[in-house]
């Protein structure tokens, strides 16, 4: 340990008067009996559970806050709705199925496997239907891929509103995909894969959900995935079949997938026009935004993990990623943009995929400004909410990758601000 890093103890009593005592600052100065310590524990005194009572295991009930939320009033039904990663609490950066944010626009369906059927059918040679276990049979690959719903901060462009990461930040999930990639399927029926053509995707809901994608990237490395995180599909992640559209908005992974069209044109269907296109600040529109541009976010501190300990050793934590490929570094502000400290990746980022990142500092008490910037392989480095607005205006709803800001009081509560 670096010094800077080494508890004192003056900097704890200073520290534990604001808050309660902090685990790494008390941990050092430990020195009244603990009755923790010194007496026999309930827990140690009785046997526990047997492996015969939890045949699926769910998360132990002290953390059961640790969930997926929903905002009522941001939709008219749950039905056509949207809920929320609690990226807040998560670590690393594969999100467990079950509290990976959903959103449906009509409701999430039962599909049993020997129900399920996918057709290939428009320019192709042998239109073909597949079944579930026809899709099983073809060489499969395994990656790791964010889905970033495109509305993802849209209800940040006027101005800081949500007061919680889980909220502003969490229409993404991020899981290990194992699929066959789309190009052996349209192989397989013989398609036109010339460079003009598309594919035309559609889900078995009622909303169907369909959406037009140009040929390089249906060839490139779209999967039709079958397991997440190892494990089948959760139904509301589109169980038994969906669409994985790697760096691309999360409304073009459809789930429940039951057809794919090759056709010579993009049909322009609902969703890719009056929803998930940008309007700009003179009124103009621009014409489909499929990849995900690079953004960043602090998950703790935030407004849903306030600092629980005083002055000393502090871990910032937080998520990066990029539709165009690798993070490459991640910088962090604790005076709202004004100087930088480069952040510490987890790993070497994967293409596409959440990057974990930590700025391993030693906090002084003082109020804080805190800000995360990314940038990917190309470059692009995350803009700040001005820059944003100065092209897309105030009315915009999706595609909004700017910094964030959280301001964290000399007490550690962290709240949803804006700098300018
Ligand atoms: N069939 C179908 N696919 C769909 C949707 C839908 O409503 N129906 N919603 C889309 C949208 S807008 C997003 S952001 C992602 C969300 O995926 P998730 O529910 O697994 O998080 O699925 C997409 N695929
Ligand atoms: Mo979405």
């Amino acid at each position: 340990m670096d010094d800077a890093f080494k508890p004192s103890r003056r900097a704890f009593l200073k520290g534990s008067a604001a808050v309660a005592a902090g685990s790494v600052a008390g941990a050092a100065v430990a020195e009244t009996p603990d009755p923790l310590i010194t007496e026999l524990q309930d827990w140690a005194s009785y046997t526990g559970a047997g492996v015969d009572e939890t045949p699926y295991g769910m998360p132990i009930s002290y953390e059961s806050h640790v969930v997926r939320r929903n905002v009522e009033w941001l939709t008219a039904s749950p039905i056509s709705s949207i809920n929320f990663t609690p990226i807040h609490a998560l670590e690393g950066t594969i999100t467990p199925q079950g509290c990976a944010f959903e959103r449906h626009h009509s409701g999430a369906i039962e599909l049993r496997k020997e129900d399920y059927r996918l057709m290939i059918n428009g320019l192709v040679d042998r239109p073909l239907v597949f079944t579930y276990d026809d899709i099983e049979r073809f060489p499969r690959e395994n990656h790791v891929y964010f889905c970033e719903c495109a509305a993802n901060t849209g209800m940040e462009w006027a101005g800081a509103q949500l007061n919680g990461v889980q909220f502003t930040h969490g229409m993404i999930h991020n899981m290990e995909y194992t699929g066959v990639p789309l190009r052996t399927l349209l192989q397989e029926a013989g398609a036109d894969i010339s460079p003009d053509k598309w594919v035309y995707v559609e889900g078995a809901d009622a909303s169907s959900n369909g959406r037009s994608i140009p040929m390089e990237k249906a060839l490139n490395d779209v999967l039709v995935a079958f397991k997440a995180n190892g494990e089948a599909l959760r139904m509301e992640h589109g169980y038994p079949v969906r669409l994985v559209v790697p760096g691309w908005e999360g409304n073009m992974w459809v789930k429940w997938l039951r057809r794919i069209e090759v056709v010579d044109r993009a049909v322009e269907s609902r969703e890719e026009t009056s929803k998930y296109t940008d309007v700009y600040a003179d009124g103009t529109a621009q014409k489909w935004t499929w990849v995900m541009d690079a953004k960043s976010v602090i998950t703790s501190p935030s407004p849903q993990m306030p600092i629980k300990h005083g002055p000393g050793p502090l871990v910032i934590s937080g998520l990066a990623w990029s539709g165009h490929g690798q993070i490459t570094r991640v910088d962090v502000s604790k005076d709202g943009g004004i100087t930088w400290e480069t952040a510490r990746l987890g790993k070497q980022g994967d293409t596409k995929a959440l990057t974990r990142f930590y700025l391993d500092t030693n906090w002084d008490g003082a109020p804080m400004l805190l800000q995360a910037r990314a940038m990917d392989e190309t470059g692009y480095v995350q803009p700040t909410k001005d820059q944003l607005r100065e092209k897309r205006g105030e009315n915009s709803v999706y595609h909004n990758n700017c910094i964030q800001t959280w301001y964290v009081s000399a007490e550690g509560i962290a709240e949803n601000v804006e700098v300018s």
